[in-house]
């Protein structure tokens, strides 16, 4: 099981290095990561589970936010329905890539976390609104899907990690705050 100590946080060289493409199928060792890393999610989301293993909630994690460089990300998120219980977005994404996006952008009112930062950096990550994505799933199943608002702001946070970048690096340095005309702000109830 994967806990906080196998996070590695800002300032480790993994989290600023560019992660490899990964080959299918995948090895057994890569398929126990990718589940460790969607249990982890789960777990996470779960008061009696978070509060006796630590956990600090997440909705993704990427391979290399656990020390292995390569183009993996686990992803789960919530319905935002209470009386939902499937999830509105989970699963493993194996070399996700960004096909098209909209113009208009969009970031969280709240500003962004990362399992990978233990503070809070104030200011607006503007983010694609709605993007594309094409990925391999474990089994090596190719998939097309359309994402919008903070599933589409998750994943683009966690492949932002398979290229090196964090969070506030996309925040405006003179002024946290400011946001361009054509993005709009999302509200913290709105996962
Ligand atoms: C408990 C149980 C307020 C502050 C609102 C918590 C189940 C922040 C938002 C959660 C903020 C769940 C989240 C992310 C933000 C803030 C991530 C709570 C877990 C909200 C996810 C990757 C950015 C993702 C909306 C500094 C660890 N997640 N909140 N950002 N939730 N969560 N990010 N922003 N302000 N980070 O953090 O997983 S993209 Cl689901
Ligand atoms: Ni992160």
């Amino acid at each position: 099981m994967l806990t906080m100590e196998d996070v590695i946080r800002e300032g480790h060289p993994t989290l600023r290095k560019v992660a490899d493409e990964m080959t299918l199928p995948l090895t057994n060792e890569e398929k126990e990561l990718a589940d460790k890393m969607l249990e982890f999610l789960i777990n996470s989301q779960d008061p009696e589970l978070a509060e006796k293993y630590e956990l600090r909630p997440g909705v993704g994690i990427a391979a290399p936010q656990v020390n292995v460089s390569k183009r993996m990300i686990a992803v789960h998120v919530p319905s935002e329905d209470p009386e939902e219980t499937d999830p509105e977005f989970s699963g493993i994404l194996i070399n996700p890539k960004i096909i098209s996006h909209s113009v208009q952008q969009t970031c969280l009112s709240e500003g962004e976390g990362c399992l990978s930062v233990d503070r809070e950096v104030p200011g607006y990550v503007p983010r694609h609104k709605r993007i594309r994505i094409k990925y391999f799933d474990i089994e090596g199943n190719e998939h097309n899907k359309r994402l919008k608002d903070f599933p589409a702001i998750v994943v683009q946070h966690e492949i932002d990690h398979l290229n090196g970048v964090m969070f506030f690096d996309r925040i405006d340095p003179e002024n946290p705050l400011a946001l361009p005309d054509d993005v709009d702000i999302l509200g913290s109830d709105t996962q």
